[in-house]
């Protein structure tokens, strides 16, 4: 396992690493719950490094607009207050985390922890210049995150092997475009 660098003016941002986005959820991602014991490696090596750590929710309304039953493309799930919604048990969120979320909107849907948080503000208020990110899904909000983080000027990094893609092809699609703007991937170093 490569060594974990962190310096300073970094923050570690963990996407969705909830319930139904693994196995027996609701929107079940294969070996999603595979990536835990690595995040909880990265969120350890945060900590001690004085690291802030972030990490995302879904959290969506009773018949989000995402939904299919809404014509969207996703079968429900996160839904507020659900234990589907939860983090993963066998992630070991510090005290010190900052909860982000999204996905509330009744008239858009928010994939990536960006999208009208106030993420960006936050993470220079936290004198933040490169954002680590990892979680689920790789092809859906990880990938959205990263390349917003991109878009606000962030230097970005991918930590590979703490994502899991709902398809493959999704994964490969988005591992390229997010090389195409810029993002770094922790498994070409
Ligand atoms: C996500 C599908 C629908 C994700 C959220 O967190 O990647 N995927 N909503
Ligand atoms: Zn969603």
């Amino acid at each position: 396992m490569p060594a974990i660098q962190f310096r300073a003016g970094d923050a570690l941002i963990l996407v969705d690493p909830q319930n139904d986005f693994c196995p027996g959820g609701a929107l079940p991602i294969e070996g999603g719950d595979g990536i835990m014991p690595e995040l909880n490696r990265w969120i350890d090596a945060a900590v001690a490094a004085g690291v802030p750590v972030f990490a995302s929710r879904d959290w969506h309304p009773e018949g989000h607009l995402s939904f299919e039953s809404q014509g969207g493309p996703w079968p429900p799930h996160c839904l507020q207050d659900t234990e589907g919604a939860a983090f993963h048990p066998a992630l070991k969120l510090p005290a010190s985390v900052i909860k982000v979320t999204k996905g509330v909107r009744f008239d858009q849907d928010q994939n990536s922890a960006f999208d009208q948080t106030g993420l960006a503000e936050e993470l220079r208020r936290h004198n933040v210049s490169r954002v680590w990110v990892g979680g689920l899904a790789q092809d859906v909000c990880v990938a959205a995150t990263a390349l917003d983080g991109r878009k606000a000027g962030f230097d970005v990094v991918l930590i590979a092997e703490a994502t899991r893609p709902v398809t493959p092809e999704g994964g490969r699609e988005s591992m390229q475009k997010m090389r195409e703007a810029g993002v770094q991937v922790t498994s070409d170093a």
